[in-house]
């Protein structure tokens, strides 16, 4: 496991929302953990080298938004 990854995620608004997005980026090959931040609207993603990308698509897939942030 190398640093964990932050995503910023979008369009949560209720617990079962923050185990959905959990649950899709836990399925993907590579990731170890995922946790959920409703308050801060932040995924924390520890992988073995997942692509970001891959990490954002999924949450796109699962019907959220990943801004850009900034
Ligand atoms: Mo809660 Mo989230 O009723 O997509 S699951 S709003």
């Amino acid at each position: 496991t190398t640093a964990p990854l932050s995503v910023p995620v979008e369009g949560m608004t209720c617990a079962s929302c923050v185990s959905r997005v959990e649950r899709v980026l836990k399925r993907l090959p590579g990731v170890d953990d995922a946790t959920v931040n409703l308050a801060t609207e932040t995924a924390t993603v520890q992988s073995l080298g997942v692509p970001l990308a891959d990490l954002m698509k999924a949450v796109r897939d699962a019907g959220y938004e990943v801004p850009r942030r900034q």
